[in-house]
């Protein structure tokens, strides 16, 4: 039965009607909590003018998130990216780094703004994860880690990679900037390889507007950490390392906290959102939603869809230009592969051959929006429109052509 959206559709944007939302849907539209607590806690630090540098609220978060992550050290720091840089900083890597092209930019970046080299491997196509067998081809006698990542919030390979890892004696590490409150067999993502590093970006369904933290179970590297963290210094006015500022402050903490208290709401706002899509889009020609083991416990924060452009009839940047005129800001992560992006183009001309699968996915994924911000009524209209745009693909195809 066509829902109201549905027929309204018929005078979208691109037919020159109405648009279906009078509101815009983000991907990354921040989850906020409940922000009497959040403001207390605001007010409280401003009272005690302590506003940064290893404030009480860092403190407690760090605790609370290694209780929940169940690791032995969370080191937070201002951002994911700056994480990933402290920590192979303080594991002293050299040469290359064999990591996805298939992820943000920023994993690539930080290892490249650190001077090593990153070796980039394909994808599996179903997980979207690094694929060992392209991993282990990768291998030079000059790699020194390997670094996954938990893209969508789900496990990499971990048993594979660790092999690998041993193997050749390199570090392994894991960018789990999604996959905060994830957990694989059981085990919550967060202790797993050498270390792993979480972001807190307003984007992520856990945040702290900016964010993030390094996890690890090794007491010598956390401990190096938090020296780097604070530019070297090991007490009052002692320095023992170079070092950089990579400090998450006061009201960024006391965001995390109060996102804490309510992360079970959230992981159900988004796990009955999942459920809803995943109606909504059943049976689609061509259109494949990314699922999660229900198994495991899951954020569900990443609604991602793979648009086989043979089946549906349709390209993937179609259906976003469509969605797009209708207020839905669907994104195409991730496009285009890192190695597309400079400066790994110009570095690397020839990584494209050896990463086939990534340049489909790229070709293929777009994420729509999720979290505490979208309702099931627009999911429902969101559905509708992807279906109908499917149906009508060839037609919509040409007329989006002439613009
Ligand atoms: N590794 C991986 C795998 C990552 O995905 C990321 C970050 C990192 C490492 C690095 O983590 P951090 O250093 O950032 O902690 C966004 C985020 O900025 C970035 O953190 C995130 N991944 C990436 C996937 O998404 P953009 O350039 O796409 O952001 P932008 O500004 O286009 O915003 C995305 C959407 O969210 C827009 O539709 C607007 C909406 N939005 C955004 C913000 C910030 C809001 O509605 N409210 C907001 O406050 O990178």
């Amino acid at each position: 039965m066509a829902s109201k959206g549905f027929i309204r559709l018929k005078t979208l944007a691109i037919f020159g009607g109405e648009p279906i939302f009078d509101r815009t849907l983000h991907v990354g539209r921040p989850n906020i909590g409940k922000r009497e607590g959040f403001l207390e806690r605001v007010n409280d630090m401003l009272d005690s003018r302590w506003l940064t540098n290893n404030g009480r609220y860092v403190r407690e978060l760090e605790l609370k998130l290694a209780e929940f992550l169940n690791v032995k050290h969370v080191v937070a720091t201002s951002n994911a990216t700056v994480g990933l840089e402290i920590l192979m900083r303080a594991l002293d890597l050299t040469g290359e780094v064999v990591l996805p092209s298939f992820t943000f930019v920023a994993t690539a970046h930080a290892v490249q703004w650190l001077g090593l080299k990153p070796v980039f491997a394909d994808v599996n196509a179903n997980t979207h994860h690094l694929d060992p067998t392209s991993v282990e081809r990768m291998i030079t006698a000059n790699t020194s880690a390997i670094l996954g990542v938990h893209v969508w919030g789900v496990a990499s390979d971990l048993e594979a990679l660790a092999d690998i890892a041993e193997h050749h004696n390199a570090h392994l590490l894991f960018d789990a900037a999604h996959a905060f409150g994830a957990s694989y067999k059981g085990q919550m993502i967060g202790s797993f390889g050498g270390a792993e590093v979480f972001s807190f970006h307003a984007t992520k369904f856990f945040n702290t507007f900016e964010g993030g933290a390094v996890t690890t179970k090794d007491d010598a590297l956390a401990d190096r950490l938090r020296h780097m963290r604070n530019f070297g210094f090991s007490g009052y006015d002692t320095v023992d390392s170079v070092g950089i500022n990579a400090k998450m402050s006061e009201v960024h903490a006391a965001m995390g906290l109060t996102l804490l208290e309510g992360l079970d709401d959230v992981i159900a706002t988004n796990h009955a959102n999942y459920h809803a899509y995943r109606d909504g889009l059943e049976d689609i020609p061509g259109l494949s939603l990314y699922t999660f083991d229900e198994a495991e416990r899951n954020n569900y924060q990443y609604i991602v869809v793979s648009n086989d452009e043979e089946q549906s009839g349709i390209s993937r940047d179609v259906l976003v230009d469509v969605l797009h005129a209708e207020n839905v800001l669907a994104r195409r992560y991730f496009y285009p592969g890192c190695h597309q992006m400079q400066p790994y183009s110009n570095l690397y001309p020839d990584a494209g051959l050896l990463l086939s699968k990534t340049e489909r996915l790229t070709q293929q994924v777009l994420s729509l929006p999720n979290g505490t911000a979208v309702f099931r009524d627009d999911i429902a209209k969101i559905c509708d429109i992807i279906r109908y745009t499917v149906s009508h693909g060839p037609e919509i195809t040409k007329l989006l052509a002439k613009d």
